[in-house]
């Protein structure tokens, strides 16, 4: 894509918006930024814009500005039916989100990893093969690192391993993955997608622009992976944690084993992975897919898996006060992950949920909280939502407690939780209503608990 002298509004200034108005400006383009949030807000983003000479629009979007321009890249927090993007379209302008850019500027092999949960933590999994078996590589996209950042340190050689989410998925035109890993797909960010099915769609465009030279690798356990796999281009390996399959991971009597057409080979014993949960079981086993298909071989992606530490935020042990374990499953913001969070301690556990609910059903939480959980703390904004779909011990369910802030969530926990007990924090919520995001949230977690010892 030739930039030079072109016109671009991108939209939304947040981490993905700041590296896109940078990387189109530093190409040649007249770049335009405009953000809904006030000057003030953006106080730390907007000097550095303003020196690259990019005009900065605050406090709204102008419709004056969508018009007239050759190219609006949008960012991933900003909804694709947007009525100023829509007008845009109409007037014959191209829209495309950060990941497309990105795309259209990575001159290397592409491995894409998506889901509901577990991206992170496969994302990060997968670079550490790739590395360990002497492939070049950078990890980015929805991680944190925007994948336009990547674009300038790339050579043709690099492999680019790329978390995506939905919403960047939802722009794309020409991304094409070598190797497009799907996870699982179970409801979430239902207040955006609307409908599970418009929200399955999103995920399946990784793999809209491949061909058969590329791959697909899917959950053999998820019904709607399994659905996926049957329309793709792409070479399908499957992944299980409970089946043989014809091409890709599973397990064989507590082996880890990868088959491709030119035979199979034993990777490493599940009991070696340094994980907690079944999920991250399935989650080693894409990445073993991802890393085999890229050419490392079983002997370095054995070593990655075994010296892999939990990713931050996720299922991340704590401390232990008094005899009490503390986790911080931050990363849990959707009811599936509050699922795998809960499926990962037998029982004794005392959950704190809650945050910006998303249209979420926390009803599908109550078999589990009967079975595990002691207590539950509500948090935020959704908490009276949760409150209104979970059992209550009044009615044979779980005992709740509305406490409002994670302090308070924390501080009642302490004080009655006894020796062999789990404190976990799986909120099942997006954070923005306390916090600034779900790392802030988790950090707020951690700093509180180390204040309790
Ligand atoms: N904004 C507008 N107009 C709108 C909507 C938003 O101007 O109509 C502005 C906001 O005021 C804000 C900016 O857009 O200033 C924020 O943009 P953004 O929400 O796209 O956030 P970024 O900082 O660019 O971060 C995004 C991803 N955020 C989302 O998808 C919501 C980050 O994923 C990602 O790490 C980053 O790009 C780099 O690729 C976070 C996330 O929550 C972790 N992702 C969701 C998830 O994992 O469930 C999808």
């Amino acid at each position: 894509m030739e930039l030079k002298d072109k016109r671009v509004l991108v939209v939304g200034l947040g981490k993905s918006g700041v590296a896109s108005a940078l990387f189109l400006k530093a190409r040649g383009a007249r770049v335009t930024v405009s953000d809904t949030k006030s000057g003030d807000e953006l106080r730390n983003e907007i000097p550095a814009l303003l020196d690259h000479g990019i005009t900065v629009e605050t406090g709204g979007h102008g419709e004056r500005t969508f018009r007239e321009q050759d190219l609006i890249v949008v960012s991933p927090g900003v909804p694709v039916d947007a009525p100023l993007l829509e007008q845009a379209r109409s007037l014959g302008e191209a829209v495309i989100g950060e990941i497309e850019l990105a795309a259209q500027f990575l001159p290397g092999p592409i491995v894409a990893i998506t889901g509901s949960n577990g991206k992170t933590t496969t994302t990060t999994l997968t670079g550490e093969i790739l590395a360990a078996g002497g492939l070049p590589t950078l990890v980015g996209g929805n991680i944190g690192t925007p994948a336009i950042s990547l674009a300038e340190r790339a050579k043709a050689e690099t492999v680019i391993v790329l978390e995506v989410s939905s919403f960047q998925l939802e722009t794309i035109q020409t991304f094409r993955p070598k190797v497009a890993v799907v996870l699982n797909v179970t409801p979430d960010h239902l207040d955006r997608h609307r409908t599970f099915a418009a929200y399955a769609e999103a995920k399946a465009r990784m793999f809209e622009n491949q061909t058969d030279s590329d791959f697909a690798v899917l959950n053999a356990d998820d019904p709607t992976c399994v659905a996926m796999g049957a329309r793709r281009q792409a070479q399908v390996f499957w992944f299980s944690r409970q089946k043989e399959v014809k091409q890709g991971a599973w397990v064989r009597e507590g082996n880890i084993v990868f088959r491709d057409g030119r035979g199979q080979r034993e990777v490493m014993q599940a009991s070696e992975i340094p994980l907690k949960g079944a999920h991250n079981l399935e989650n080693v086993l894409a990445a073993v897919c991802a890393g085999a298909l890229m050419g490392c071989t079983p002997e370095k992606i054995r070593k990655a898996v075994r010296d892999f530490k939990a990713v931050e935020h996720r299922l991340e042990f704590v401390a232990t006060i008094r005899g009490v374990d503390y986790y911080n499953d931050s990363k849990a913001t959707n009811v599936d992950a509050t699922i795998k969070a809960l499926e990962s301690f037998p029982a004794n556990i005392h959950l704190i949920l809650g945050g910006k609910d998303k249209g979420s059903d926390y009803s599908v939480l109550n078999h589990l909280l009967r079975q595990r959980v002691k207590r539950v703390y509500t948090i935020g904004a959704a908490a009276s939502k949760i409150e209104s779909q979970i059992v209550s011990s009044k009615s044979g369910g779980v005992e709740v407690i509305h406490a409002e802030t994670l302090e308070t969530a924390l501080r009642k926990a302490n004080a009655v939780a006894q020796a062999g007990d789990v404190v976990l924090l799986a909120p099942a919520c997006a954070s923005f209503d306390q916090f600034k995001n779900y790392e802030q949230r988790g950090q707020v977690f951690k700093e509180i608990v180390r204040g309790l010892e």
